[in-house]
């Protein structure tokens, strides 16, 4: 385990106290992990085709009342590495969303295994790191179950930044007895899961619309 992997760990044993130590307005918990679609059946990132990893995407929300620089802000995965390094700034309570389809050349810049976001289908943990003054903290991680992950399901806050999490399963409806329960809502890359707050911009949200209004979502 190199020295960033172990830092890795450390941060998972103290994320409480990170969050609980965090000056106000440092950012470490401004971010959240919002939604994640981790087993994607349709052309989520609108380029065209349907792909298992660049149709994967991942939501992340500004849940402080100040604009956050996102420049510190990562994805990870379990393998050690950084899936995406994000950039500019998210005003508070919107939302951005990442697409494998962005991981990707993110990762051939970076040298990381070029992958993806990595979201496994039976289950997996999305996290979101802060690098910042040479160290690496762990900000938030969600482990999702296989429910979570069925086809075009994804598994988000709701309301945004809440501790709820459920299943936006309106394109897949889940009637499983395990939690989280199904909400019955689509779900929303790159727009508020409450349907409240920011309008969405469309180049996060062109996959979303062509799939609610096509038949041919279901893309080869
Ligand atoms: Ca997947
Ligand atoms: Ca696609
Ligand atoms: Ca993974
Ligand atoms: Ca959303």
């Amino acid at each position: 385990m190199d020295g960033r992997s172990v830092m890795r760990c450390w941060g998972w044993i103290a994320l409480g106290l990170i969050c609980a130590a965090a000056a106000p307005g440092r950012g470490s918990c401004q971010a959240l992990l919002n939604e994640i679609m981790a087993d994607p059946a349709t052309d989520w990132d609108g380029d065209g085709s349907y792909d298992f990893r660049g149709d994967e995407w991942i939501e992340i929300v500004n849940v402080g009342i100040d604009p956050l620089d996102l420049t510190q802000l990562y994805l990870g995965d379990e393998s050690g590495g950084f899936v995406y390094g994000f950039e500019g700034t998210l005003a508070s309570g919107e939302v951005r969303v990442v697409y494998g389809s962005q991981a990707v050349p993110w990762e051939q810049a970076n040298g990381e295994a070029a992958t993806g976001l990595r979201l496994g289908n039976d289950g997996d943990t999305a996290t979101l790191w802060q690098v910042a003054n040479g160290d690496t903290l762990l900000v938030d991680a969600y482990s999702y179950n296989t429910q979570e992950a069925e086809d075009d399901r994804s598994t988000g806050r709701n309301p945004d930044g809440s501790s709820v999490w459920e299943i936006f399963d309106a394109l897949n409806p889940y009637a499983g007895q395990g939690p989280p329960s199904g909400n019955g809502l689509a779900p929303t890359p790159g727009a508020r899961n409450d349907g409240e707050g920011s309008t969405p911009v469309a180049s996060s949200t062109w996959g979303r619309v062509k799939r609610l209004f096509t038949a041919d979502g279901v893309a080869g």
